[in-house]
């Protein structure tokens, strides 16, 4: 048996986020955030009552006890603290979180909450539109002030919003858009400036109130290859690269813009209307971590002369194929499949190798301590007769990831933490209940939703044991 190092004290955790695992969506004075309606609008399960985390809580973190995990990677729900966006606090939704917190540290889970994960609360869509509007930086700064002051004593590690990049690159499907905004893709880059300025923001108050607290952004990251040796696609995947993934991290970790991205972005009017003094408030906000959800890696090669803008398809069906269409900027790059690698069946690649490339190239690029908030792999699982959930394919992918990890560690990445989604099934962000991440199986089988009984799937003996080997299994 191979002996892996990581390090004595490594979080081995889990992920999940409000409101794909909580439900109660509109309990005890929670009211809805876009994702509500997002999901309403969308052919997948609502989010009104998801995994029922929200009443379960104590009888999930007993089975987190059980797996060995020693972190808890979750978000909290804007709308159960300030159910209108603004305003009064809600007391019962305050609650909620000291419980849950209490409880993960009573059972020795030490708890990395995400302040933002997709959930704009729907009143501020309404009043005006959301992210689009800078007053959102005010309100989210509120908001972040409040629930880091209220469980600073409890909470050492933060992470701010979650994926940036992802929220950017899908930005209809993660955000409520106005009709009118539509058309216009230079939106997208404002809504990420005032994503910027909240993060800078809410890390400002981490190292204010918390006491040896460490914050980062919790970043959709995906490594970018070339799809030829042709230096034309080398070119264009240095392109991708400092879009996709630098615009990014050089702003969490340089307090900085990517000058080959807002180059691109300011000779094709997408650049983001700035006010005096807002790179000075980035550069404060400096993030201790940077926290990357890693699921697959992704290839460009060069935009035909002629290509137009386009953006990124999903594929929604879990049939193999269906991902029609990649994101274009022209001029600058097209993302293409890899034909390299294999797919999962929504036609996410898979690939570990690109994992451990992610970790060696920020630790060289910016030198800060990283931590994986979401790696994982989402798929049709089955309840067998007998309640047993045979998942071979997870364990596969984990491990792999695992070994890569492994490897980073040996050159030289400090490595703190790793959550895999999902720690239980969750409603997934584009298919409901049929793309399934748990390490536990949760049975929505019964018509009023009302058991939901839990079940550990195959995987989850795995993991407890890689837990207990500190990843040696
Ligand atoms: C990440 C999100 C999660 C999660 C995961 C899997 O992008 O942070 O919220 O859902 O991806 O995605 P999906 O549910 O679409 O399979």
């Amino acid at each position: 048996m191979t002996k892996y190092n990581f390090p004595e004290g490594f979080l081995w955790g889990a992920a999940t986020s409000a409101y794909q695992v909580e439900g109660a969506a509109e309990e005890d004075g929670k009211k809805k955030s876009q994702q509500d309606l997002i999901n309403e609008r969308s052919p997948f399960t609502d989010a009104s009552v998801a995994s029922d985390h929200y009443h379960r809580y104590k009888e999930d973190v007993a089975i987190m006890k059980e797996l060995g995990m020693t972190s808890y990677r979750f978000s909290i729900a804007w709308t159960r603290i300030f159910p209108d966006g603004v305003g009064e606090p809600n007391l019962k939704g305050i609650e909620f979180y000291h419980n849950l917190i209490d409880e993960l540290i009573k059972n020795g889970i030490t708890p990395i909450p995400t302040l933002y994960h997709y959930d704009m609360p729907m009143a501020l869509v309404e009043k005006y539109d959301g992210w689009i509007n800078r007053q959102s930086v005010e309100d989210f700064s509120k908001y972040a002030e409040f629930v880091i002051k209220e469980y600073a004593d409890k909470v050492k590690y933060w992470t701010t919003i979650n994926e940036q990049s992802i929220i950017l690159q899908y930005w209809t499907a993660k955000n409520y858009i106005p009709e009118k905004y539509l058309n216009n893709p230079q939106i997208k880059y404002q809504i990420n400036h005032h994503m910027n300025l909240a993060h800078a923001i809410a890390c400002k108050y981490v190292h204010e109130y918390v006491l040896g607290g460490q914050v980062g952004a919790a970043l959709g990251y995906a490594p970018i290859y070339a799809l030829t040796s042709n230096p034309e696609d080398q070119m264009a995947a240095q392109n991708a690269n400092d879009l996709r993934n630098l615009f990014f991290t050089d702003i969490y970790l340089k307090g900085e813009y990517n000058k080959a991205a807002m180059t691109y972005l300011e000779k094709n009017q997408l650049a983001p209307t700035m006010e005096d003094g807002d790179m000075d408030i980035i550069k404060e906000g400096y993030s201790d971590f940077l926290a990357i959800n890693y699921y697959y890696s992704d290839c460009a090669k060069a935009p035909a002369k002629e290509a137009v803008r386009t953006e990124p398809g999903v594929n929604l069906t879990g049939k193999k194929g269906e991902k029609s269409t990649y994101e274009i900027q022209p001029g600058f790059y097209e993302m293409v499949r890899n034909p390299n690698l294999d797919t999962t069946d929504w036609d996410w690649t898979i690939d570990p190798t690109g994992l451990e490339f992610a970790l060696r190239d920020l630790n060289a690029r910016y030198g800060k301590p990283l931590m994986i908030t979401e790696n994982g792999m989402g798929a049709f699982d089955k309840l067998e007769e007998d309640n047993s959930i045979h998942d071979p394919y997870r364990i596969e992918y984990i491990k792999s990831h695992l070994k890569a990890m492994a490897r980073a560690i040996d050159y030289g990445v400090e490595l703190i933490s790793y959550n895999p989604w999902s720690f239980i099934d969750i409603l997934s962000t584009s298919n409901g209940y049929n793309k399934r991440y748990g390490f536990v199986y949760v049975d929505r089988t019964d018509d009023d939703l009302k058991d939901l009984k839990r079940y550990k799937k195959d995987s989850f003996y795995w993991y407890q044991e890689v837990i207990k080997t500190n990843g040696n299994s």
